[in-house]
């Protein structure tokens, strides 16, 4: 998954000041989270090597529904998607790999329709994107591959300026935005927006507000693979950061804010305890709890109210049986801002 990060205009490099390096940055963002009242660690920073490797396994687990939901979604529809797209898409742009196995139902549908079409993967990983190229290569021995290394904002507009001619799709699949509170979610589509051209077109993937309880056990799986995926952030911590976190004195622990709707996750301290991460310490109470992700579970009217926000027009929108997903598609207009 590439970092969405360089959305927000404070990542956006000064011309004198070099951009930090991933693990300054990543300390910046550990000490700050640690340092506030409410302490917080990035979820962006789960998908190191072992985290993405977790991440796999959670998109297997039978209460994580997903990736299957949409992965369905996309079967019955990657043919009507791409018909809204006058002409078939010139390329398809991948805004973090996931399995692949979505992107490949989108890809098998364009080819059919367009013939010619360039897959463009997006990663801030160098190894994510080496095997997003490789399974595509693999399934379509003429399939033109540009992949392009580096966030998703700066790939899309190369991809964009690449591309001829229009329309472009991109994706943003996999509920990935509802891992951003609201307004770093509208300045990350504000600047796909800008990156794209008129015409271009964007799918983006939300998972919907549902029952509470399949909620929590997509979130809290018994098999304890989500609680790993969180714990590896201190691991993480640990190795890069000379993090002195003990994993045994913190649990995973997730829960349902009913108000914006999102499922949430924190660790949290099982005793009074001092930490040291990258010489600073810090002293966590007994059960204090430090928040790690967020993950938007949207109603109906927060989808149209992003796309308006974004300065999207929607164009449809897909849904499983049980509505517990939507695939978004959202067309660039004639109306900049
Ligand atoms: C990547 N992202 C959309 C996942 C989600 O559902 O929010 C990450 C995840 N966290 C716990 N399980 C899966």
């Amino acid at each position: 998954m590439a970092s969405t990060r360089a959305a927000t205009s404070s990542d956006v490099p000064h011309p004198r000041r070099p951009a930090p390096t991933a693990r300054e940055q990543f300390r910046r963002d550990v000490l700050a989270g640690l340092a506030r009242t409410e302490r917080a660690l990035p979820s962006v920073w789960f998908y190191d090597a072992w985290g993405s490797r977790l991440f796999q396994r959670i998109m297997q687990l039978p209460g994580y529904y997903p990736t299957r939901v949409e992965t369905e979604i996309i079967e019955r529809h990657a043919d009507a998607m791409l018909a809204s797209l006058p002409g078939g898409p010139s390329a398809v742009v991948d805004l973090g790999a996931g399995d692949g196995a979505k992107t490949r139902l989108l890809l098998r549908a364009a080819v059919e329709r367009a013939g010619d079409v360039v897959y463009a993967p997006v990663d801030v990983s160098a190894t994510a994107l080496a095997s997003a190229a490789g399974r595509m290569r693999a399934a379509w021995p003429g399939l033109r591959v540009r992949p392009v290394h580096g966030d998703y904002v700066a790939g899309l507009a190369q991809a964009a300026r690449a591309s001829v001619p229009a329309p472009l799709l991109a994706l943003l699949l996999g509920s990935n935005i509802g891992n951003l509170e609201w307004s770093a979610a509208v300045s990350l589509l504000r600047a796909l927006r800008r990156a794209l051209r008129r015409g271009d077109h964007l799918l983006v993937g939300f998972d919907l507000l549902k029952d509470e309880a399949v909620l929590r056990a997509a979130y809290d799986d018994p098999e304890g693979v989500t609680a790993a995926f969180n714990l590896n952030l201190l691991a993480r911590i640990n190795r890069e950061l000379g993090g002195d976190f003990e994993l045994g004195c913190f649990r995973h622990q997730a829960t349902f804010d009913a108000g914006r709707p999102a499922m949430e996750s924190w660790l949290v301290s099982l005793r009074s305890q001092v930490v040291t991460v990258a010489g600073r310490r810090f002293l966590l109470g007994d059960g204090e709890r430090l928040h790690t992700e967020i993950s938007w579970k949207y109603t109906e009217a927060q989808v149209t109210a992003l796309a308006r926000e974004a300065g999207f027009e929607e164009v449809a929108r897909y849904h499983d049986e049980r509505r517990w997903f939507q695939d978004a598609l959202w067309r660039v207009g004639a109306v900049a801002g």
